[in-house]
């Protein structure tokens, strides 16, 4: 009976595994970039993305991992203009509970000393969910479960730089557990544009919102609230 239990236990472990996800590619207009598919140190090709040592989740908002994953550096970066559109993707996901955000950080200087660190974090795109309850499948998780893929517009007044941009999916499906998954990837973003976040539009990741914030610890399955908000800072269009 031991050995079936550790076997059975070990088989969740590797579908547990085989349930997390990350952004696996960027498209930007026609060119599709490849994000990390490795656990680091990578032997695969460099990347725009940041590399991350492994898929598991990150299960506190105040863990640094939860920045990009753990990942501080990559050896490539995508131009893009202010106004367009950049579409993550993800060779898999299997949670379809929790919102889905999308932060940018504006880099002072090179990206190779851009460790996203200060209150410089703000958000261009989020979706939590739109219609009760909350054990459905109204999230923006269950879109990236369903198209492997999530679009977001770069605000067409952003000021032109180096940035970060991080997706980050937070999954809710285990009853005050949650699990955040977030990667970041290196953008020259061109243009016109002269704005830039202030205010309580911009946050430091780690610590955008406490752990005990109603959007990250609750139980989805005896709560019932009707409605849904992601935490941290409302999204900024520019
Ligand atoms: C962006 O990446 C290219 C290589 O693709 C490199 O030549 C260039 O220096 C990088 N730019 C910055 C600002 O890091
Ligand atoms: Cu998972």
């Amino acid at each position: 009976m031991l050995f079936s239990t550790l076997i059975s236990v070990g088989a969740l472990l590797v579908a547990e595994v085989a349930a997390h996800g990350a952004v696996t590619s960027y498209v930007i207009g026609s060119t599709t970039y490849p994000g990390y598919t490795g656990f680091s140190p990578s032997s695969s090709p460099p990347t725009i993305q940041r590399q991350w040592p492994d898929y598991n989740p990150t299960m506190t908002v105040t863990d640094p991992k939860v920045k990009c994953n753990g990942g501080t550096s990559a050896a490539l970066n995508a131009t893009i203009a202010a106004g367009s559109s950049v579409t993550a993707k993800w060779s898999q996901w299997t949670h379809q509970q929790g919102p889905v955000m999308v932060w940018m950080y504006k880099c002072a200087g090179e990206f190779a000393a851009c460790d996203g660190s200060g209150k410089n974090w703000f958000k261009i795109d989020q979706m939590g969910m739109t219609a009760p309850p909350l054990t459905g499948t109204s999230w923006g998780t269950a879109v990236v479960m369903a198209k492997l893929a999530w679009t977001s517009t770069i605000p067409a007044t952003l000021a032109p730089g180096k940035y970060l941009i991080r997706h980050e999916l937070l999954a809710l499906h285990q009853a005050n557990t949650p699990q955040f998954y977030a990667e970041c990837a290196q953008l020259i973003v061109t243009g016109s544009g002269s704005a830039t976040p202030s205010g309580t539009a911009l946050v430091t990741i780690p610590g955008y919102a406490s752990q005990n914030d109603p959007g990250i610890m609750i139980d989805i399955y005896s709560s019932t609230a009707t409605t849904y908000t992601p935490p941290g800072p409302a999204v900024w269009t520019g």
